[in-house]
């Protein structure tokens, strides 16, 4: 994505683009992290050969807690899991008290306790997949705090490596890479990577876990907002300047993921549009031809009847979701979905009544007073999943902007290089300034629903 800021408005273009395949290897889950790096080189070539101008800087955004290991040379040590691999299956020791951290079967430190000694015995250097592709990109080997905080490695106070957590992983404490924060300049591209992209530039530490990025481009114009960053996964909360842990959160499923300047991301993580993409994938290898718009279209029509828990660990890995999906709803003893666009409508009704949930009990927990929620991400051009959320939150909905990480990402580079100024507000009015927002009324019960 090439972002510009011309006269105080940001506007996005897409340059290049190519799939993130997770590829299934002896029996796990694995990142395919060489094409993606081919893909970013490529991407990068790409979008230089537009330009009239030079590029000034490069920021990367990735889902959070998947990393790999580095020898003392730098080498990768192995392919790097996929947090949906199964291996880290079962139950974990809640750190949330220590961490601030949900405990999430994938959250970084689960996924090194499967570690091999070996592995870690040779591991001189762990990199969260931005930090790795900025490595590979500059030379530089460090971590930045907000992907770093979703590792359940991190004091959520300090934001510092929580040294005795990382002791017990039977890891050496420098393994863990300093920290920067987002708007810090990570380095320079090496002369190699500046000859196959043709420019050269800086790759700048962003807010690199994608979710820390979508939030800065949350176009709120009050502090009392929450927000549904709604892509493959949803994560609903609000912000906060200090973490909350306590019980409650814990038992509420709440995470405190480190934001942009120094803010706290007080979420709950609802499994989203997996739902919905895991259900296309298991209707195309049943031959079944569907799509997606005319299913949703479809959905307004039904009556929504049949509301499960999306949060349920059996949603979580790859397969057929729809026959998932009909089991929950036949536990549950509602009626289960006959065909396509019954799932869909259940997956919607399901999505909206989390969402309300999680809003209503974020708000409680940080003692906001939510007066609106902002849905964020692709999630946001979904107008059935946006007014049923209105409904159930009985809050208004502002949908937009579309491409929440990318936008949070490239606000993040344009501050550090001095073309805009201030905090997340004033990052906030610019997006409010660049992009059409869509707002949705609750509709009271009888009343046609309402879009504006
Ligand atoms: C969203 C996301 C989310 C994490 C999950 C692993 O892409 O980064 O914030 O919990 O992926």
């Amino acid at each position: 994505m090439l972002g510009r800021i011309v006269d105080g408005r940001i506007t996005l273009t897409e340059m290049a683009r190519f799939p993130n395949r997770p590829v299934q290897l002896g029996g796990s889950l694995h990142w395919n992290i060489l094409d993606l790096y081919q893909g970013v080189l490529d991407g990068l070539r790409t979008l230089v050969d537009s330009l009239d101008v030079g590029l000034t800087s490069i920021g990367i955004d990735t889902w959070a807690v998947d990393y790999a290991l580095l020898d003392a040379d730098g080498r990768m040590l192995g392919v790097p899991f996929h947090y949906r691999d199964t291996r880290t299956d079962g139950d974990h020791e809640d750190l949330f008290l220590r961490n601030g951290i949900a405990a999430l079967p994938f959250n970084t430190v689960f996924q090194l306790q499967t570690e091999r000694p070996e592995v870690l015995a040779l591991s001189a250097r762990l990199l969260m997949i931005p930090d790795l592709l900025a490595y590979w990109l500059t030379g530089v080997q460090v971590g930045e705090v907000t992907n770093a905080s979703t590792t359940g490695l991190l004091d959520p106070f300090s934001r510092t490596w929580d040294r005795d957590s990382i002791a017990s992983l039977g890891l050496p404490f420098n393994v863990l890479p300093s920290l920067l924060s987002p708007g810090e300049v990570i380095g320079s591209l090496t002369s190699d990577v500046s000859a196959l992209v043709g420019s050269p530039s800086s790759v700048v530490a962003v807010g690199t876990h994608d979710t820390a990025s979508a939030i800065v481009a949350v176009p709120a114009s009050t502090p009392s907002f929450a927000y549904i960053a709604s892509g493959t996964w949803s994560l609903v909360g609000v912000e906060t300047t200090e973490p909350v842990v306590t019980e409650e959160a814990r038992v509420g499923g709440f995470t405190n993921e480190a934001g942009v300047d120094g803010t706290v991301r007080l979420l709950r993580n609802v499994m989203g549009m997996w739902l919905v993409q895991e259900s296309l994938r298991q209707w195309e290898r049943d031959g079944l031809t569907v799509s997606l718009t005319e299913l949703l279209d479809e959905a307004v029509g039904l009556p929504g009847s049949s509301v499960i828990d999306p949060d349920l660990p059996v949603f979580l890995p790859p397969g057929d979701m729809p026959a998932r999906i009909a089991a929950e709803c036949s536990a549950a003893g509602v009626p289960e979905p006959s065909n396509p666009a019954e799932t869909i409508r259940c997956i919607m009704d399901s999505l909206a009544a989390a969402y309300a949930r999680s809003v209503r009990t974020a708000g409680e927990l940080a003692g906001i007073d939510v007066e609106v929620v902002h849905i964020v991400g692709g999630g946001s051009q979904n107008t059935l999943l946006c007014q049923l959320t209105a409904d159930a939150t009985g809050l208004p909905v502002v949908a937009g902007p579309v491409e929440g990480s990318a936008l949070g990402n490239v606000l993040v580079q344009a501050r550090a290089a001095g073309e805009i100024e201030g905090g997340l507000a004033e990052l906030r009015a610019v997006v409010r300034e660049s992009f059409e927002l869509m707002e949705y009324v609750p509709s009271s019960p009888g009343s046609d629903s309402g879009r504006s």
